[in-house]
């Protein structure tokens, strides 16, 4: 996955637990690092695993403030993105063909860790197509900076005890588990780059959740999620296994048509609309009336395999796609709290499974691009002079702006994105 989807997603989970926002004005003066980094020297007792005071100081002492991770943190607050851009972006055509790829090149190692994690191959092969788009993860920050500068911007607030396992002191458990990595030569020190939220390797792994989870599938004696696709693929499906659960022969979700007498509940307000406290056997929603949906958006007979229990939700409200979703989208869910990661990864493995798009349009006239229809756009805004941003298919910050500006230059109403529709407006010559 590209940096900045990155951000956006990891930033969602971590928002909620952030209460120091003043912390985040500037950068952490040099001092306060240091004073702070010695404070986490003395907190050692509190750390989920053994780790002495002594390694720490021993393996910090080369550690640094990186201010990209205060300058990611604030990035998140930025404009409002939509569904419809991300999963048009994210699933297109290009990263299902290689996937299919990945999938064929490795499926005797991908069916056994299947087998032994429960977990659908697809799933794995789509999480790893999101995260990293099929690669090594291109992040540059060093894990142990980042980890530091995390836990000093996002300091926990008590200091011990029940404390350590709370949310607020996630930041703190992340940058001991990265001091413990590097102690135990768990990680290659030369290689230990990430992104400023200090997740790693091809499955995007932070160094708390890689100590209790990662797994040595190639039997090198090393749990290496950068250099290994199959250690990074096996720790993927653990995590899934471990944190929530897989039901394997169940899908992550059925798209729906909800009953019209039903439909006034979920009008739509831009904000999804997840009802877990409703979950029950797919067999009683299709007592009440729901559909499941046809290839041409016709209703069928709900039926789901091993009749599970489900629950709606519905991305952006009526109108719009909606769903009943099963445990499993909240076990990718424990991987990535985004809800829009939950189905990009949901939806691209069930491309991969040989499935098609939801039937269901999103409530646009102007339906996202596909990677290379961003290219395309970059491209002719490069052309035209409206910025230097090297072609890379994602809309971020340089590419939004020149969007803006030439729709502007073209006297259209300003906007900072392009669809199917307005980008063929904003082009044509
Ligand atoms: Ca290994």
């Amino acid at each position: 996955m590209n940096f900045l989807r990155c951000l956006i997603w990891a930033t969602a989970a971590l928002l909620p637990a952030f209460s120091t926002a003043a912390l985040l004005d500037q950068p952490l003066p040099p001092e306060q690092f240091s004073a702070c980094v010695q404070g986490l020297a003395e907190q050692v007792g509190s750390a989920g695993k053994p780790l002495t005071r002594e390694d720490f100081a021993r393996i910090t002492a080369a550690g640094k403030y990186d201010d990209r991770v205060r300058q990611s943190m604030l990035v998140q607050a930025g404009e409002p993105t939509y569904w419809w851009d991300e999963l048009a972006a994210t699933t297109d055509d290009e990263r299902v063909q290689d996937g299919l790829k990945v999938l064929a090149r490795e499926g005797d190692a991908l069916r056994k860790i299947e087998a032994r994690f429960g977990v659908p191959k697809e799933i794995i092969v789509a999480i790893y197509g999101i995260e990293t788009n099929y690669g090594p993860a291109g992040g540059k920050i060093p894990v142990l900076d980042a980890a530091l500068s995390l836990a000093c911007l996002r300091p926990c607030s008590a200091g011990t005890g029940a404390a350590a396992a709370s949310a607020t002191c996630r930041s703190r458990e992340r940058a001991f588990a990265a001091v413990r990595l590097l102690r135990d030569q768990k990680v290659r020190a030369d290689n230990f780059l990430g992104s400023w939220a200090a997740a790693f390797g091809r499955t995007q792994f932070v160094p708390d959740t890689l100590e209790m989870l990662g797994v040595d599938f190639d039997g090198d004696g090393v749990v290496d999620v950068v250099g290994s696709e199959r250690d990074a693929w096996a720790s993927t499906a653990n995590h899934l296994k471990t944190r929530g659960g897989w039901i394997a022969a169940a899908p992550v979700w059925v798209e729906v048509s909800i009953p019209a007498d039903q439909q006034a509940a979920f009008a739509g307000k831009g904000q999804s609309i997840r009802q877990q406290d409703r979950a029950k056997k797919a067999s009683e929603w299709a007592a009440q009336g729901w559909r499941a949906l046809g290839p041409k958006g016709e209703g069928e007979p709900l039926q789901v395999a091993g009749d599970p229990e489900v629950y709606p939700f519905l991305p952006v409200g009526l109108p719009g796609p909606a769903f009943l979703v099963t445990r499993n989208f909240n076990t990718i869910l424990r991987y990535n709290s985004s809800e829009r990661y939950g189905m990009e990864v949901s939806l691209l493995a069930h491309k991969l499974a040989g499935g098609r798009d939801f039937v269901t349009p999103w409530p646009t006239d102007d339906p996202g691009l596909t990677r290379a229809q961003v290219k395309e756009l970059q491209q002719w805004l490069v052309q035209k002079g409206y910025t230097k941003v090297i072609p890379d298919g994602v809309q971020g910050r340089n590419t939004r702006e020149a969007i803006e500006a030439a729709f502007v230059a073209k006297g259209m109403p300003p906007q900072k994105r392009a669809g199917q529709r307005t980008m063929k407006l904003l082009m044509q010559p």
